[in-house]
This record gives C-alpha cells, sequence and structure tokens, in this order.
C-alpha cells in the first residue's frame, strides 16, 4: 500500500480516535479483554498505556518524516544502555495529557499515580552513563533534534536487588514479562549480522582484488522502536532496539537435514545475545558474550544508517560524513570504528583512505571513567576468533596510526608502545579507549575536572598529539522528569512564583534568586519539603519497616556501590554520631535520619561486603533505644530510576563524598540540587561546577582536593592519623570490637584492614575528620531553618547549568553541528 493513503492528518486523526477516556474503555475490553468490574490497577495501566501511546503514534509518523527527509546532518546516539525508568507519566506530561488521564480513570475509581506504579523500571542500565542516555534523549526531543537512540533490547535488565541477612541477593529483572506497550516491532528492518568464520582475497565484478568475511555464524537483529515524547512541541523521536534472533536460513538447513531440536537449539543461542544487561558498572568485564552483543549493537546500527543512505544516495558516499554522526557513549560502542570500516571497505567497495576520512568525519567518543582499571581492553585471541575481519582492519588502522606518531614525535621510542592499539605482552588486548580516540573527530569528558585530567593523564600522548579534539561537556538532567514530575507540589510553587518557562528552559529558575529573602516564600518552600519528607518516610518504612521522623535532617547517598565512591565513609560518620549518642555528647546534635541505597556488582566482593557493613549498623543503632529521635539509619533495597524519583524530593542533605579526581561527573548531584538538597562534598568531578554555580557558602566541602590526594599518597598513615583523633579511633574501636558484627566475627576484617592499609587508594581515613566537621557544620546549619532554606532556595535557583537541555545544547552546536528540524 503506498505510503500516501495510509497518512492521518491532525484533523483525521481525531475523528479516528475517541477522547481518552473511551479509548481506555476500548483497550480495556478489545486490547485486554476485560470488563471494568473485573479489572485491577495493572490492567488499567496497560490500557491506559496503550491508549496514551495511541496518541503518540501521529506525531512519531511525522517527526519520523521530517528525518528521512531533511539533507542536514542526523546524529545516531550509540549505547550498551538506556536507563529510561518508566515511560507513561512522560508520555501523560509531554503531551499534556494529565487532565484527561485523570478524568478517564476516574469513571473507574482509580488514581493516575496507582496505576503509573504498575509500570515496570525500563532498567536497561548500570547506572549514571545509562541514565544520562536517557535524558540526553529527552533534551534531543525537546529541543527538535534530529538525533535517534541505538541500543539492545535487553530481555533481562539490571537484576532486582533483594536484601537477606544484610546482604546482597540478586533476583532476574523480567520487565518484559506482561508486554511492552511503548515499543513497535520492525521485523521488515532486521539485519544480519556474522560473528566467527575467517577472511579471504578473492578478484571482485571488476577485477580488483577484495577481501571477503566468509564461513560465518550468523544471526538477525530485529529492531523494536520505542517513542521519545518531545515535551510539548509535536516531536516524538525514536530510541531503536536490537533483539537478537536466530536467522530463518540456518533453521532451514538444519531442519532439512532432519535435525529440527538442534535448529531449535541453535535459536536459542542466537537469542542470548541480547538476553541480559552486564550489571558491572565500572570495571573490565572480558566475557565473550560481552563483546558479541557490543559488536551486535554496532553493527545492526550501522547496518541501518548505511542502508537507509544509500536508498536516497545510492553508492555516493561523499557527503556521507557530513552528514551523519555517530555518538559512541563510553567505548562499549567502539567496534564501530572498525565495522564502519568494514561496511565501506568490503560491502559499499570504497578504498582505505575514502573510508577512513568518513569514519573520522562522524565518529565522536565520550569518556566516563578516570579509573585506569575500567578502560576496556579485548583479548586478541578473542577477537580473531569472533571478528577476525574487524581485526585485520584495527591492525590496519595501528600501523597508519603508529606512522602518524613517529612522525610527529620521531625521537621518542617508548610512545610507540605506549599509544599503540595493540598492547603488548603475554596475552596481546586491544586498547578500545585508543581505537576510539584515534577512529573519532572529537573525544570530550563529562565534567570540566574530569577532561582536564583525562588530558593530563590516562589520555595525555593523544592529547598532545590532537590537542583540537578534546573538548568538555559537563553532564546535565533533565528537568522534566527530576523536577516537574517527581516532585509536584515544587513544580506547583515554581509555576506560580516564576512562571512555567523553566520546565523547557531550566535557566529561567535563575528567577527564584531573590525569593530566598522573601520570608512567606520560604514558609511554602518548607513546607513543599515537607510534604515530600513524609511521602519518602512512608516510602521508607513501607520497603524497610524503619520510622524515618520527618523532624530530623534526611541524608542521602544513592548510587552504585563502589569504593571509589566511599560509601564507607558515611556509615564511619554515621558510627560517630552513635558513638556521641553513648557518651552522651548529643548537644548541638541534630536529627538525623541516613539513607543508603544502590546495587553492587556480583562479583564485586568488596562492594557486597560494604552493603553488609551499612545494613548491619543500620540494625544496631535501629534497635537501641538510646537513639531515639536522634539518629536512623536504612539501606534502602532495589534503588531504581523509580526509586529516586521519591527519595531525591525529600532529600535535604546530598552525599556527593568520593576521593576527588575518581569520580567523572556524577549526575544524583544535579538532580538533588534542583529539588533543593545542599551537597556535602569533596571537590570532585561536577561538585566543583555545582559548587561554583550555588556559591561556595551554599556548599559544605571537604576532603582533599585532586592535587592534595596525590600529594598524601606519597607518605599516607592512616594509622597515625587514627591513633591521634580520639573520635577517629573510638569509631574504629567499635568497628574493629565487633559491635556490630556480634555473631559474625571477624566478617568486616576486610573492610577494616583496607582502611588501615597506607596503600589504601581511597584515602578514607585521610577524608574523615574533615568530614566529620563538615556534617557537624551542616547539622549546625540545619538548626537554623531560615538560613537552610535560604541556602536550599538558592541551590535550586542556581541549578539552571545542570540541565541536559544545556548539554545537548551544546553537544549540537560544538560536537554534532546540527540544528532543530523544521516542519517539513
Ligand atoms: C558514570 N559511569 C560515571 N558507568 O561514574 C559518573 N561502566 O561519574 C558519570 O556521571 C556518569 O557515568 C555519566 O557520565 C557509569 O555509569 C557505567 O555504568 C558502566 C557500565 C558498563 C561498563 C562500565
Amino acid at each position: 500500500m503506498p505510503e500516501q493513503t495510509l497518512e492521518v492528518t491532525n484533523e483525521k486523526m481525531s475523528s479516528i480516535l475517541s477522547p481518552l477516556s473511551e479509548e481506555l474503555r476500548r483497550h480495556l475490553y478489545y486490547t485486554l479483554g476485560h470488563h471494568s468490574d473485573e479489572s485491577n490497577p495493572h490492567y488499567y495501566y496497560r490500557a491506559l498505556a496503550n491508549a496514551v501511546r495511541d496518541r503518540v503514534t501521529e506525531h512519531w509518523r511525522t517527526t519520523r518524516e521530517r528525518f528521512s527527509n531533511t539533507d542536514e546532518r542526523c546524529v545516531h546516539y550509540f549505547s550498551l544502555e538506556f536507563l529510561l525508568g518508566r515511560s507513561l507519566n512522560n508520555a501523560v506530561q509531554n503531551l499534556e495529557l494529565d487532565d484527561a488521564t485523570r478524568e478517564a480513570l476516574h469513571q473507574y475509581g482509580v488514581a493516575l499515580e496507582e496505576v503509573a506504579e504498575q509500570e515496570p523500571d525500563a532498567g536497561l542500565g548500570n547506572g549514571g552513563l545509562g541514565r544520562l542516555a536517557a535524558c540526553f534523549l529527552d533534551s534531543c526531543a525537546n529541543l527538535r533534534l534530529p538525533v535517534t537512540g541505538y541500543g539492545i533490547r535487553y530481555e533481562f535488565g539490571m537484576f532486582h536487588q533483594t536484601i537477606e541477612n544484610g546482604r546482597q541477593v540478586e533476583g532476574p529483572d523480567h520487565w518484559l514479562r506482561d508486554g511492552n506497550p511503548w515499543e513497535i516491532e520492525r521485523h521488515e528492518d532486521a539485519k544480519t549480522i556474522r560473528l566467527y568464520g575467517h577472511t579471504e582475497r578473492y578478484l571482485d565484478d571488476t577485477g580488483n582484488m577484495s577481501i571477503r568475511w566468509v564461513g560465518t555464524n550468523d544471526l538477525l537483529a530485529i529492531p523494536y522502536d520505542m517513542p521519545i515524547p518531545g515535551f510539548k512541541n509535536e516531536t516524538v523521536n525514536t530510541l531503536r532496539l536490537w533483539k537478537a534472533e536466530a536467522t530463518d536460513v540456518f533453521d532451514l538447513e538444519e531442519f532439512n537435514s532432519g535435525n529440527y531440536p538442534d535448529a531449535v537449539v541453535q535459536k536459542n543461542n542466537a537469542e542470548q545475545i541480547s538476553m541480559v544487561l552486564y550489571p558491572n558498572d565500572a570495571s573490565e568485564n572480558g566475557k565473550e558474550l560481552r563483546l558479541k552483543q557490543q559488536y551486535f549493537l554496532s553493527s545492526a546500527s550501522l547496518q541501518d544508517v548505511l542502508e537507509r543512505w544509500v536508498a536516497k544516495h545510492g553508492n555516493d558516499f561523499t557527503d556521507f560524513g557530513r552528514k551523519n554522526c555517530f555518538q559512541l557513549n563510553d567505548t562499549h560502542p567502539a567496534c564501530s570504528v572498525p565495522e564502519l570500516m568494514r561496511l565501506l571497505l568490503d560491502v559499499y567497495h570504497l578504498d582505505w583512505d575514502s573510508a577512513w576520512k568518513i569514519t573520522t568525519q562522524c565518529m565522536a567518543y565520550t569518556n566516563h571513567t578516570l579509573l585506569p582499571e575500567a578502560l576496556e581492553r579485548w583479548s586478541v585471541a578473542l577477537f580473531s576468533r569472533l571478528l577476525p575481519r574487524l581485526l585485520e582492519i584495527i591492525y590496519e588502522i595501528n600501523i597508519r596510526f603508529l606512522a602518524e606518531v613517529k612522525e610527529k614525535f620521531p625521537d621518542d621510542v617508548a610512545v610507540l608502545r605506549r599509544m599503540s592499539l595493540v598492547e603488548e605482552g603475554d596475552q596481546p588486548h586491544i586498547r578500545m579507549a585508543y581505537l576510539s580516540i584515534v577512529g573519532s573527530f572529537s573525544v570530550n569528558g563529562v565534567a570540566h575536572l574530569h577532561t582536564e585530567l583525562l588530558k593530563s593523564g590516562l589520555f595525555s600522548d593523544f592529547y598532545k598529539l590532537w590537542p583540537e579534539k578534546f573538548n568538555n561537556k559537563t553532564n546535565g538532567v533533565t528537568q522534566r522528569r527530576w523536577l516537574s514530575h517527581c516532585n509536584p507540589g515544587l513544580r506547583d510553587l515554581l509555576n506560580d512564583t516564576i512562571g512555567t518557562g523553566w520546565e523547557s528552559d531550566l535557566s529561567q529558575i535563575e528567577k527564584l534568586v531573590p525569593f530566598a529573602e522573601d520570608a512567606e516564600f520560604r514558609k511554602k518552600w518548607r513546607s513543599v519539603k515537607l510534604e515530600n519528607k513524609e511521602r519518602l518516610a512512608k516510602y521508607v518504612k513501607t520497603h524497610t519497616g524503619v520510622e524515618f521522623n520527618t523532624d530530623a535532617i534526611f541524608d542521602v547517598q544513592v548510587k552504585r556501590i563502589h569504593e571509589y565512591k566511599r560509601q564507607l565513609l558515611n556509615v564511619l560518620h554515621v558510627v560517630h554520631l552513635y558513638d556521641r549518642i553513648l557518651r552522651g555528647d548529643t548537644k548541638d546534635m541534630v536529627p538525623r535520619c541516613v539513607l543508603i541505597g544502590g546495587k553492587a556488582a556480583p562479583g564485586y566482593h568488596v562492594a557486597k561486603l560494604i552493603v553488609k557493613m551499612i545494613n548491619n549498623v543500620a540494625s544496631v543503632i535501629n534497635a537501641d533505644p538510646k537513639t531515639e529521635n536522634l539518629l536512623r539509619m536504612v539501606f534502602f533495597p532495589n534503588y531504581r530510576v523509580s526509586s529516586m524519583e521519591i527519595i531525591c524530593p525529600g532529600t535535604e542533605l546530598s552525599e556527593q563524598i568520593s576521593t576527588a579526581g575518581k569520580e567523572a561527573s556524577g549526575t544524583g548531584n544535579m538532580k538533588f540540587m534542583m529539588n533543593g538538597a545542599l551537597t556535602i562534598g569533596t571537590l570532585d568531578g561536577a561538585n566543583i561546577e555545582i559548587r561554583e554555580k550555588a556559591g561556595a557558602e551554599n556548599f559544605f566541602l571537604f576532603g582533599l582536593d585532586e592535587n592534595g590526594v596525590q600529594e598524601e599518597k606519597k607518605n599516607y598513615d592512616p594509622n597515625s592519623i587514627i591513633a591521634a583523633d580520639e573520635d577517629i579511633r573510638r569509631v574504629m574501636e567499635m568497628v574493629e570490637g565487633g559491635v556490630f558484627n556480634h555473631h559474625e566475627p571477624g566478617i568486616f576484617d576486610l573492610l577494616t584492614k583496607g582502611l588501615r592499609n597506607p596503600y589504601d587508594p581511597w584515602l578514607t581515613i585521610a577524608d574523615l575528620r574533615s568530614y566529620i566537621d563538615a556534617q557537624a557544620e551542616a547539622g549546625k546549619v540545619y538548626a537554623d531553618q531560615e538560613k537552610w532554606t535560604r541556602m536550599s532556595i538558592l541551590n535550586s535557583a542556581h541549578s539552571g547549568w545542570f540541565s541536559s537541555d544545556r548539554t545537548i545544547a551544546q553537544y549540537a552546536d560544538e560536537i554534532w553541528d546540527v540544528k532543530p528540524l523544521e516542519d517539513a
């Protein structure tokens, strides 16, 4: 059927779609086969999601059309992770369906909040990196930019965390069990992916020597598209997620040879590739399946873009590099560099120089880590088995690259070994970060300090060679999810006070500044915070059984559990407060409720032990009547996007306490700031910029800075620090004396030995005194509620810079060179 006849104009659409309340009724009955009187919130959710999804369809189609008709550059955001969370509320908000939805649900006597709760989080990411990708998609749609996300449709997302006897237990996250109303399968756009096999030379039709990759094991990549609605702007961008399936061809061969069961097994093997998200957030992993995932995403997505190009321009690739940009979210999709080369060379028969020119014109790489142990390397042996043709191409890239290095640094022999894409040794490895830098025109860090440290540290050789490639793009978060949606009380107060413009342009939140001096306004500000604290206290009670007193300061640290993030430092402070209570030193102590949440990578033993320690310390403190009304602590289980939506508005003190120079940026810090929390933090990642914007007087700073860390490491002596500081000595005595593990002697020895080790890379003891003092200062200020409220308002008021709209506008201007798409 020609496209024309399918076209639905806006007027026609309104005649096709009935009012939302009728659509809801229709989906409940016809799509789900339910009568309203026998239904429950789960079915209301599914019916409503379908009804709202239908409302997206038309703008989605017109946006797609604008994309395919435009001659402007398009961006493809490649990421192994998109941590979307829930979609229903987001769509309702962006399409302005709030009133219609509530009205439609009213007929059944259910509230939107209860229905929205039914949606499982799309947890297709580990933490900051995956959530950043989701915020970026939202901002791209808000700014009407021609950007498509490409990722993997994992059958199982981030594991479900429960706590048993204080320890983390992982369970499966089968988020697709009840179907996913937000996706559309597009079988017609399936791609073939090749693995294993070998390469051979042959004479092509024109008599030229060519190379082909043969004897491969093939599988299919099936795209599932998810709509990314812009904010009240008739734009719906696309996130395309690939699912792995066996090819029919393969099935048929096996079938014909009478091997039907083997054919089915083969299908299972293929489907493994998109089965599960790897739950490691900051360490190299080296598993074959993970490399398959990375190549699967890269190859399917590049084929998709190239096929569309060829459909429009034939085999003329002259402009391809100027009209396309691939943003690589860390090195996870770095196979895209050699894969694009392979497709251009072997499939479209370009010569090396043209192919390389195109590749380096359109690849751009974002780095998210300063930890050397997190830099990806793949063994040459694995690469040559799985992706033999790509390895040949990487070798060729390396030969040409090293020649360039030699020319630039003729007298330096060591530099060639340092910069080579191949790390030599017993088992040679491919350095994926270097491959990404060499193949890209842009390399960016995610906060000012992080980018500077990349230039002077990890990537200094490359910075000397190509200073112009390096740039900074400080992260941001979307205020539509992280303020408007999650904090309706504050949203309404802002709208009443400064208008609604901040929802699409957060720089306008600056208009709040003068209201910090308005006593009436401060009172309203506090009453919003109190409501949010009540909501959070209820949530904590439901999920942990612990009562949070809303008069107390709500002190929160939620993020992945990792030594560098120093949840232990937080615990040591809490133990110090407990010690003060036990010795009756509670003068000037403000009541405090401490919440810590986050997942530990299943194979990261120390991180899991930290979870256990948090839980044990919490149990002892909460059970001791002496702490009543002064101190509470919980480990919040299964921390995820939807829990942050409740935690963040109720937080008053945001813990950003990593060892300086280790946290690339942080983005939770920004969400808390927008919602009026004050930060206690080190000079690390984006904390530095947060403090600059908020004003030093509105930030609780402590600890060594990055230089201080380097200096301290030369002579670090934690045992002397402990011996010389009465408070710290007592804290260590309690922890080491078994106060928190009476029945499990010795279980925390690994942690306490680490703290006392002069080679402890995280310098926890070095920063503890300064942290305790900064916490005491925060407590003192909290006692002066007028002062605290002023500081809180000023933090929100200065958070405009941390909108992902600002970040994305900078990517668009300074890296991608793209503009908003106008209507066709
Ligand atoms: C985070 N990185 C940074 N990595 O730690 C954080 N890693 O400072 C920054 O704000 C955020 O990225 C956004 O830039 C991650 O979240 C991962 O999740 C990850 C996943 C797989 C492998 C390695």
